[in-house]
C-alpha cells in the first residue's frame, strides 16, 4: 500500500458545554485531521494533540509542524508493506505520539478496508458492544456536580468519572457518594498532585472509587509506586503511560494497578496493542481513555476497546456528549445498559461528513 498524498486540517469545533479540567476550561475543541489519499481512496484519521501543552507537551500546532516536515515525506510515496514498516519509518522522530498515531491509525483503516474487515475485527477485538462511562468536568459548585451526574446517569450512561483538584476532591467526591452509594464512581485528578499530598488522598479510600487517575505528574512512576503503597484506591495511570515500555516500568514498580490506553497518546493502535498484552500478562486490567475526539476518533478508541483485555468501562462517551453534530455519519449513540455499538462495516466503520468538515475547517495544506 502507498500513501500519495495527505491533507492535513483544522477544524474549529464548539464544545455544547464548556468542560473544566486541573489543566483549564476549554471550550472550542481544534480537532486536527489528516486525509490520506491510498490506495485510490480517502482515509481519515484524526490527532488528539490539545490547543496548548497541558496534557501534553504536543499541540495542534507541534503536530502540524512534526506531520508536514517529518513523518509525512519519510511515508509519502512509499511502498509500505504494513504497520511496521510505518513505524519503522517513524522510528528517528523522537516522541510526537499523537502526531504519529493518527496516520498510524488512519492507515491501519486503510489497511483494514482492504482486507474487507471492520477495524474492530482487524485488532483482533471480540466484541460487538464496548461498555462506557462518562466524564465529568470540574463544576461550580456541589450542586451543578449532582446535577450534571443525574443527567448523566438518567441518559444510561453507567460509570461516572469526575475531575478533581486541590480544593475539588474530598468533599465533592463525599456528596457524589452520600447521594449515589451504589455507582460505579472514579475520579481523574490529571497530574494536580504531589507525593506529599499522599495522607490527603487516602481520604478518598473510604469512597470505594473504581481508581484515581493519574494523581501526580506525567512521566513519574517511581513517586507513583510510593504513592500506591500509602492508598487503597487502585491507581490508574493516563499521561504518565507514552509507551509500551512505560508501561512494563510501571507495573515492574507497581505504580498503578490498571491503565488508561489511549491510542491517540501512545502512537497509535500497534503500541496500544503491545501494551494491552503487557498488562494482560501482569493481570492489569485496561480502558480506553477519551481526548473529546468527534467521531474519527471515537471509532478508533471504539475499535480497540474491543480487545479482551478492556475490561473497564470507558470514557468512549456517546457522539452527543459533546457535539451537536458530528462529523461522521451514523454518530455513536449509547445503547441501553450504557454500550456503545461497533460499526460493522470495512474500515473505519463510519462515513466521514466532508460538506461539513468543509465547513468546519480553518486551516488546511496538502502534501504530496
Ligand atoms: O470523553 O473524550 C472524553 C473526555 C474524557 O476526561 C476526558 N479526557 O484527562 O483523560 C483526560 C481528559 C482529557 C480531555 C484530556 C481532553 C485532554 C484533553
Amino acid at each position: 500500500m502507498k500513501i500519495d498524498a495527505v491533507e492535513i486540517r483544522v477544524l474549529k469545533m464548539r464544545l455544547l458545554a464548556p468542560f473544566r479540567t486541573s489543566f483549564g476550561v476549554q471550550q472550542d475543541r481544534y480537532p486536527l485531521l489528516v486525509r490520506l489519499e491510498i490506495d485510490g481512496r480517502s482515509q481519515w484519521g484524526e490527532c488528539v494533540a490539545g490547543e496548548g501543552p497541558w496534557y501534553s507537551y504536543e499541540t495542534v500546532e507541534t503536530a502540524w509542524q512534526i506531520l508536514k516536515g517529518y513523518l509525512l515525506p519519510a511515508v509519502i510515496g512509499r511502498e509500505l508493506s504494513g504497520v511496521d514498516a510505518l513505524e519503522t519509518l517513524f522510528a528517528p522522530v523522537r516522541g510526537h505520539h499523537m502526531a504519529k498515531a493518527c496516520l498510524e491509525m488512519a492507515f491501519t483503516a486503510a489497511l483494514a478496508e482492504h482486507a474487507r474487515k471492520p477495524l474492530a475485527k482487524f485488532l483482533g477485538g471480540v466484541r460487538d458492544r464496548v461498555e462506557t462511562g462518562v466524564s465529568i468536568g470540574i463544576q461550580a459548585t456541589t450542586d451543578e456536580l449532582l446535577e450534571s451526574i443525574a443527567a448523566r446517569l438518567a441518559e444510561g450512561y453507567r460509570r461516572i468519572k469526575v475531575k478533581i483538584e486541590p480544593g475539588w476532591d474530598v468533599q465533592a467526591i463525599e456528596a457524589i457518594r452520600e447521594r449515589y452509594p451504589e455507582i460505579t464512581l472514579m475520579a481523574d485528578a490529571n497530574s494536580a498532585y504531589e507525593l506529599d499530598d499522599a495522607a490527603h488522598l487516602a481520604q478518598l479510600d473510604r469512597f470505594r472509587l473504581l481508581m484515581l487517575e493519574q494523581p501526580l505528574p506525567a512521566g513519574d512512576l517511581v513517586d507513583h509506586a510510593a504513592l500506591q503503597r500509602q492508598i487503597r484506591t487502585p491507581i490508574c495511570l493516563d499521561e504518565s503511560i507514552e509507551s509500551a515500555r512505560d508501561a512494563r516500568q510501571a507495573l515492574q514498580l507497581g505504580a498503578c494497578q490498571v491503565i488508561n490506553i489511549k491510542p491517540g497518546r501512545v502512537g497509535g493502535f500497534a503500541e496500544s496493542r503491545r501494551i494491552h498484552d503487557i498488562a494482560a500478562n501482569g493481570g492489569v486490567p485496561v480502558w480506553c481513555g477519551g481526548m473529546l475526539e468527534t467521531g474519527i476518533g471515537r471509532a478508533c478508541n471504539v475499535a480497540l476497546a474491543t480487545l479482551p483485555n478492556f475490561r473497564l468501562p470507558g470514557d468512549i462517551s456517546a457522539s452527543d456528549r459533546y457535539w451537536a453534530q458530528d462529523i461522521v455519519e451514523p454518530p455513536f449513540v449509547l445503547h441501553k445498559g450504557g454500550t456503545i455499538a461497533v460499526p460493522t462495516r470495512w474500515g473505519l466503520g463510519v462515513r466521514v461528513n466532508v460538506e461539513l468538515v468543509d465547513r468546519l475547517t480553518v486551516r488546511r495544506e496538502m502534501v504530496r
